[in-house]
């Protein structure tokens, strides 16, 4: 017994020296899927929603965001929760309804007031990357085919960021680093009328529909996942063999009363 807890000892000793040396290699870039919205379900412990009116929904494999629905215009905002360090995202985003006015329809890799964004500008149509607080202001690119959907990928290169549109390189962000602490977040909002604009802002349904949305984190994580959840399991197995062998001493000590009690031809 003596030597298996050494043993349990040894293990969980292995796997916090394991994991603290792979923290120490917290930079490396790896992608981790985050959600595919394959299930039909939403999921709560990924994603906050900010709905103005009408739920954002998770439906045929995408998430979507309705600009307006049943008539109502809406704003709906969702963010992504619990995603530990972020060091960059991919995502794709498809705006479908055709061309309207007034639309704030993008997703973006954000922390706090610094953000890139990628922004469907309806009045074109066209895809635009802008850049906020640390990454700068104002529109850095707008992409040169439009398309109702892109895939973006945002990632860190060494002292450089790099965003990619549909796997070309769009922009590079020079000596600038992504905030660990980033997270996605997707819109679909309307406008303040513009001065002279018709009541009713848009003309239809737009939706704005996210697929696939991952991030690179660090290369440790899934590693440090896995040790933490060996280590769960050794501990469960020290504390059982502890209860069994406290159990099993007391049935010993019944059994030698019972011994004591039969065998007492002294009383
Ligand atoms: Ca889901």
């Amino acid at each position: 017994m003596a030597r298996n807890s050494w043993i349990i000892r040894s293990v969980l000793l292995g796997s916090i020296v394991v994991i603290n040396a792979l923290a120490l290699n917290a930079r490396a870039a790896m992608v981790q899927l985050f959600d595919d919205f394959n299930d039909n379900t939403r999921d709560n412990l990924r994603w906050q929603y900010d709905e103005n009116h009408f739920p954002v929904e998770e439906s045929g494999g995408v998430m979507r965001l309705f600009s307006k629905k049943n008539g109502v215009e809406q704003n709906n905002t969702v963010t992504s929760v619990n995603t530990g360090p972020v060091y960059g995202a991919k995502w794709e985003m498809d705006w479908s309804g055709g061309a309207s006015n007034n639309m704030q329809s993008y997703g973006r890799l954000i922390s706090g007031s610094d953000f890139i964004e990628v922004f469907f500008n309806s009045n074109v149509p066209t895809w635009m990357l802008i850049g906020g607080g640390i990454y700068g202001n104002g529109s850095s690119y707008s992409y040169p085919a439009p398309s109702t959907s892109v895939a973006v990928d945002i990632f860190q290169q060494g002292l450089d960021i790099k965003v990619r549109f549909n796997a070309a390189t769009v922009f590079t962000y020079s000596n600038i680093t992504i905030p660990p602490n980033s997270y996605f977040e997707g819109s679909n909002r309307v406008s303040p009328p513009a001065p002279g604009d018709a009541p009713g802002i848009s003309g239809g349904d737009k939706m704005l529909a996210f697929d696939n949305v991952s991030f690179y984190v660090p290369e440790h994580s899934a590693m440090v996942q896995s040790m933490i959840a060996l280590g769960v399991v050794l501990s469960g197995l020290a504390c059982r063999r502890r209860v069994r062998q406290s159990s099993s001493r007391e049935v010993t000590d019944g059994n030698g009363k019972l011994m004591t009690d039969d065998e007492s031809p002294e009383r």
